[in-house]
């Protein structure tokens, strides 16, 4: 058996599902369908609970999504209120007077039906759920089927999402893991980006200001960035964001970030990743290893507000009838 199960709350039915080999191991939870951790020879590469944590109370309380499965819709709707097919609806307004997340009642806060198929060194972990308009007060009740596969031999954890809904609706989903590949618990500035950063400004309400966007690598004349580069640059955007958090665009399916020992390489189907560098840190967990710049995100989903810089071209539409359907995976390798 290459997977053990923990039950966390009997009653709410919540559970820990580790996965694990001689050379790595990976925790996923049905509780938001999240990632707890994962370690790759014995070192954790992402940010969540510490060993002695409670797991559930962790997440209840941290504020920045770690490992959670986000939907309907990632990142922020403005005003919270959209229009389609000539109809105005009206979403929970959750960041001042926007949408963040898909609301309170989000994916992050579900507890989903799961089953697990084991191929020895292949284990998927296929959630189900269910999310009815009433929830979040977007069109439609929408069937959510999200699989967590775990390749042990290849180190990679390849998410596929598929959904279909009762109404035309904004399905938009990500997973908000946060990577750091040091070994101790630094920043990332010193960790190596080797694709070009090509952003989406935002306005003071962190909303995206228009589709004409900025490259970094440009900015800076230089071919690879570090995160340090990118802290240091000076640029506008990122003095007033204390770092990172845009949508980039993605010239090609991977997007690769290193540092001397170890490389994270995501693939995906989607066209942009939303970059975030967790730049203003304003709670902690129990033993203090939360802190600016700790972390980085790879939220590959559509730009956020694409409904309102797109209208009926938003990839995030998602039209009754039509099956959803995308995949991420993200990949670990030893450099030495
Ligand atoms: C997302 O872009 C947003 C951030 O602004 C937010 O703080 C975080 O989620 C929790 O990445």
């Amino acid at each position: 058996m290459a997977f053990n199960i923990e039950i966390l709350d009997e009653e709410k039915n919540i559970d820990l599902i580790t996965i694990y080999d001689e050379n790595s191991e990976i925790k996923f939870t049905n509780f938001g369908m999240r990632i707890v951790d994962w370690k790759v020879h014995n070192r954790s590469v992402i940010l969540g609970p510490n060993e002695n944590e409670d797991v559930i109370r962790y997440y209840e309380e941290n504020p920045y999504f770690f490992g959670a499965t986000v939907g309907r819709y990632g990142g922020r709707i403005e005003n919270a209120t959209f229009e389609l097919n000539g109809q105005t609806y009206k979403l929970e307004q959750n960041d001042a007077q926007h949408n963040l997340h898909g609301g309170s009642n989000g994916l992050n806060t579900s507890v989903s039906d799961y089953e697990i198929i084991n191929e020895d060194e292949v284990v998927t972990v296929i959630y189900t759920v269910d999310m009815q308009s009433d929830d979040d007060y977007f069109p439609g009740d929408i069937q959510i089927k999200v699989a967590h596969r775990y390749d042990l031999t290849q180190m990679m954890w390849t998410i596929h999402y598929e959904a279909t809904s009762t109404e035309d609706t904004l399905f938009n989903p990500m997973n908000h893991v946060y990577f750091n590949l040091n070994r101790t618990n630094e920043t990332i500035e010193n960790h190596t980006i080797h694709n070009q950063i090509e952003f989406y400004p935002l306005k003071e309400n962190q909303i995206v200001k228009s589709l004409n966007t900025v490259n970094i690598n440009d900015e800076l004349n230089k071919d690879i960035l570090t995160f340090k580069d990118i802290f240091d640059s000076g640029l506008e955007q990122i003095e007033q964001f204390n770092g990172i958090d845009h949508p980039v665009k993605l010239e090609n399916t991977s997007f690769n970030i290193s540092n001397d020992e170890l490389e994270i390489e995501m693939q995906t189907d989607q066209d942009h990743v939303v970059l975030f560098t967790l730049n203003d840190v304003d709670w902690n967990d129990e033993a203090n290893t939360i802190h600016e710049h700790g972390g980085f995100t790879l939220e590959a989903q559509a730009i956020p507000d694409d409904i309102h810089l797109l209208g009926d071209k938003a990839p995030s539409i998602l039209r009754s009838g039509k099956t959803y359907s995308s995949e991420t995976s993200y990949q670990i390798k030893r450099k030495k």
